[in-house]
């Protein structure tokens, strides 16, 4: 523990290579975060006291293709006069993990205000973000579908980058039934009138979701290596998009 602060964040004095993914874990106090994180280190409950300042925790991925990656989770604190501090850890990260309390709904516009805040800063958009609807074993916690709308997370779509690539597709003249050109393996009629002989270009978009939300509760462990699953997805499609972008310029 105990990293520096560098011109760059926190995130200066830790190398990004060697496969380790860098997650910071982010939201506002008492929703569960260092209960999360202890829960996925040791295994167990663990009695929490407030965080001032981080914790960070080297663990490793247990389910599906996340199965022994290794991800560096930094745990920062929640409370009010600690978040602007949240910029310096989320600088440079791979993935955000944004934990809610599911059965607070009286601090729920604050929790949107802050994962907003979040998500939209410069330096945040696009990166992954992982919502962990947690406290789902108390009574009146909010499914994944109600928080989603509580929370406007639709509007996240809008920060994550999309490609658009450019197919040559088969027209059709109508004089003649065959097509005339043919880079692609379905035809796209052409208006009625014409016998286009031309090829046409058409541009397809490939969306790219960069949130998930996963109800978790941190006291068993339910969902939380399962929520690492899917944001180490995302961050692997993520730079698969980035590359595949970079290739095309
Ligand atoms: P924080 O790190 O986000 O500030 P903590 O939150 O991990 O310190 O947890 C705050 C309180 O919420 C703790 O209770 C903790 O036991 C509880 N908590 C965390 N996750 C869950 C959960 O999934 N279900 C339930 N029921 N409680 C949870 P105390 O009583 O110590 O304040
Ligand atoms: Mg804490």
């Amino acid at each position: 523990m105990g990293a520096t602060m560098g011109k760059n964040g926190i995130l200066d004095s830790i190398p990004s290579s060697g496969g380790t993914m860098h997650i910071v874990m982010l939201g506002l106090d008492s929703a569960g975060k260092t209960t999360a994180l202890y829960r996925l280190k040791f295994d167990q409950y663990l009695n929490t006291v407030p965080t001032i300042g981080f914790n960070c925790e080297k663990v490793r991925g247990t389910t599906g293709k996340a199965k022994g990656v290794q991800f560096l989770i930094w745990d920062v604190g929640g409370q009010e006069k600690l978040r602007p501090l949240w910029r310096s850890y989320t600088r440079c990260t791979d993935g955000i993990v944004f934990v809610l309390d599911s059965v607070d709904v009286e601090r729920m516009e604050e929790a949107k205000i802050e994962l907003m805040r979040t998500a939209k800063a410069p330096d945040n958009q696009g990166v992954p973000v992982l919502i962990l609807a947690n406290k789902q074993d108390l009574p009146g916690a909010r499914d994944s579908k109600e928080l989603e709308k509580l929370l406007g997370l639709h509007e996240l779509n809008s920060l994550y980058p999309s490609i658009s690539s450019s197919i040559s597709c088969t027209t059709f003249d109508h004089n003649n039934t065959s097509p005339q050109s043919n880079n692609t393996s379905s035809s796209i009629p052409s208006s009625s009138s014409s016998n286009l002989s031309t090829n046409s270009l058409a541009h397809s978009t490939v969306a790219f979701k960069g949130w998930h939300i996963q109800p978790a509760c941190a006291i068993t462990g339910e969902g939380l290596q399962e929520g690492l699953e899917a944001l180490y997805n995302l961050i692997v499609k993520k730079r698969k998009l980035i590359k595949a972008t970079k290739k095309k310029r």
